[in-house]
């Protein structure tokens, strides 16, 4: 179906980019146009490594004829196959490709080459909130700094669970502050939660507004195989118990990460990992006193967000709207956020921001990627291999499907 513009509406998202790119252009929503991609990896000269996961890297990078900065995510196809984690680079790419939100990174370009697949996205001057937080005195924020930053969280997550997504990875680390000091959730991959088939994922709910939910039992098998990598002072009670979860687990992140900020650790940090998740299962929560001392409020709201039967959990049941209209945010206009002045404002060390400050300091990175050498895909469509048929299942391509496009955002966020 076509809209005004002649461009094809979203249900032809399933094209291949091999058919994407000899029709020119692909889908759109109101305020997202999206189009076969106009770019590949030569189109960008890397800056400088900003992290790395277990499963790829993400860079800086220049965009050649326009000088403009991204953050480019490279992943490579062979250890996305060797671990599983094909799945999860879709889901990836859906929610990046389909989000349009201030406070959560925008894509830009999805493509491939024959080795990796890219994702070419906003790049966040500010760097790591974690970073910026552990320049603060004492490591921590004050209380009205905090409802700040929650605020933004709660409204990032809202808009990812009424597009029936769980975010399920909140923590210090995952979030980046846009050059404004705005929040910007970036990590869709999940990828540091699990690992073998069949592993958990972000489930989209098959009805929209209806908040999705996850089985958890390989969690369990992760975390009694000890093959769980990941942060386990931010996982909720009913992921450790393999109880199945919800969009709730999203609600209790955001108790540890409130508490985090407030108090500069994590409210069930134990000396070990088991040390940790028998804490979680089983201890209250300690407001030590603070100077000056947490309002009532703001200790209500933790203790319902940290809730360890989720059901009873503040947001379990109406959503992000429990959270919102809690008393602690009483003074937050939420529909006004992203045009408060936020508490931090990065630092920002040259006029392009190419001196990046808030990232963490990366070795041997240099070595790891030539852009202008990676070789263009090569147009094999094949079908997927049956179980019998040995000879072919190398040559099938479970990357076929991954959406070579670039997307324009009506209006970019202004702040
Ligand atoms: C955007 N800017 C800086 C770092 C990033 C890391 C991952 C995803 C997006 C990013």
């Amino acid at each position: 179906m076509k809209n005004v513009n002649g461009i094809l509406d979203s249900d032809s998202r399933s094209h291949s980019p091999q058919r994407s790119q000899s029709c020119q252009p692909t889908y759109s929503s109101n305020s997202i146009k999206i189009r076969s991609v106009q770019v590949g990896p030569s189109s960008f000269t890397k800056v400088r490594m900003l992290g790395k996961g277990d499963i790829g890297k993400v860079y800086m990078v220049k965009q050649k004829d326009t000088g403009k900065l991204f953050a480019m995510k490279v992943l490579s196809k062979e250890v996305l196959i060797k671990r599983n984690k094909i799945k999860r680079v879709f889901a990836e790419q859906e929610i990046l490709s389909t989000s349009n939100h201030p406070f959560i990174v925008a894509l830009h370009h999805s493509f491939q080459s024959q080795d990796n697949l890219y994702f070419v996205m906003e790049y966040c001057t500010g760097g790591e909130f974690f970073r910026a937080l552990q320049l603060r005195p004492g490591k921590c924020l004050i209380e009205k700094e905090a409802k700040f930053y929650a605020a933004e969280v709660t409204a990032a997550l809202e808009y990812l669970h009424l597009h029936g997504f769980i975010y399920r990875d909140l923590k210090p680390e995952n979030i980046m502050l846009h050059q404004s000091g705005h929040i910007m959730l970036t990590d869709f991959d999940l990828s540091k939660g699990s690992s073998p088939p069949g592993q958990p994922g972000i489930i989209k709910s098959q009805q929209p507004h209806m908040p999705p939910s996850l089985d958890t039992r390989r969690c369990v098998y992760n975390l009694r195989t000890n093959s769980f990598v990941g942060t386990e002072e931010y996982i909720a009670p009913e992921v450790i118990k393999g109880s199945g979860h919800t969009s709730s687990v999203d609600w209790w992140t955001l108790g540890i990460l409130i508490y985090e900020m407030l108090y500069a650790t994590t409210p069930f940090k134990g000396p070990n990992r088991n040390e940790t998740f028998t804490r979680i299962l089983d201890d209250d929560i300690i407001f030590s006193d603070q100077s000056p001392p947490l309002s009532d409020s703001c200790q209500h709201l933790i203790l319902m967000l940290l809730q360890k039967e989720e059901c009873k959990r503040l947001g379990s049941q109406a959503g992000a709207s429990e959270i919102k209209t809690h008393p602690f945010f009483n003074s937050i206009n939420f529909a006004l956020l992203r045009h408060l002045e936020p508490p931090i404002l990065p630092l920002i060390n040259s006029p392009d921001g190419v001196d990046a400050l808030n990232f963490r300091k990366m070795a041997a990175e240099s070595i790891s990627l030539d852009l202008d050498m990676d070789h263009p895909m090569v147009n094999v469509t094949l079908p997927p291999p049956s179980p019998h048929d040995k000879i072919q299942s190398y040559i099938y391509n479970p990357f076929e499907n991954f959406n070579s496009i670039t997307i324009h955002r009506e209006g970019d966020f202004d702040y």
